[in-house]
């Protein structure tokens, strides 16, 4: 069965991989499924056709014969159940590998999504300037907790798992604004991750999606 995901059909970063195929983009790289990608341009995410993939308008989605997705945390969820490499073969490690991703999902990106936020979206407000120290020290104490935990390990809970792979995706957004190499530990473990074959496959296709000819 042909597995169709939907991406941008230019990112606005350009091709850094920051937009959220990506992370679905290495789920499917690592456990070795071949997919296809269809691009959507911005007035199409919002029309009858996509709403009736994703709800709120927006990418990535997930076609695979009658069954289609979206939300990120749930495509990588499946992808992770339909081969190896995702998730631990012990219950109750597989358990945690999700535990993970919902951390990942629910506790480190929204404070890193405000700051993404408050220097864009916000970026003309009068309390932009207020506000960003504040977002700024909520990251950091989140990140403080997060390499706390992560120690001298290379990955949150014993092998590679999918709970890395929405971890290190989820990171990656606190790159650009410095914050990510106050913590050399944190840095190191994108780094590790961003190392591994099938997300340079992955890095490499949005790549070459966002930096084809008009
Ligand atoms: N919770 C959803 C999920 O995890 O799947 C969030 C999906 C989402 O935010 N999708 C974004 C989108 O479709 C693209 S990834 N936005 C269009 C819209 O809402 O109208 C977010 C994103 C966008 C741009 C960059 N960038 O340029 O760096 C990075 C990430």
């Amino acid at each position: 069965m042909t597995i169709t995901i939907t991406a941008f059909d230019r990112s606005p970063d350009g091709g850094k991989g920051l937009a959220r195929d990506t992370r679905v983009r290495w789920a499917l790289e690592e456990v070795g499924l071949p997919y296809e990608v269809r691009l959507v341009p911005m007035p199409a995410m919002k029309q009858a056709a996509h709403l009736a993939l994703h709800p709120f308008g927006q990418i990535p989605t997930y076609e695979e014969g009658e069954l289609t997705l979206f939300e990120t945390g749930s495509i990588v969820l499946h992808i992770a159940e339909r081969g190896p490499g995702l998730f631990p073969a012990d219950a109750n490690a597989r358990a945690r590998a999700i535990t993970w991703m919902f951390a990942a999902l629910n506790s480190v990106e929204p404070p890193i999504l405000e700051l993404v936020i408050v220097k864009f979206a916000e970026g003309d407000k009068p309390w932009k300037d207020e506000r960003q120290p504040l977002v700024e020290n909520r990251v950091r104490a989140r990140l403080t907790q997060l390499a706390d935990r992560l120690g001298d390990a290379d990955w949150l809970d014993g092998d590679f798992s999918a709970g890395d792979l929405l971890m290190v995706s989820v990171l990656l957004r606190a790159r650009p604004s410095g914050l990510l190499d106050e913590f050399p530990s944190l840095a190191a473990y994108v780094a590790r991750g961003e190392a591994r074959p099938a997300y340079q496959r992955a890095f490499a296709a949005q790549l070459a999606v966002n930096t084809r000819p008009a």
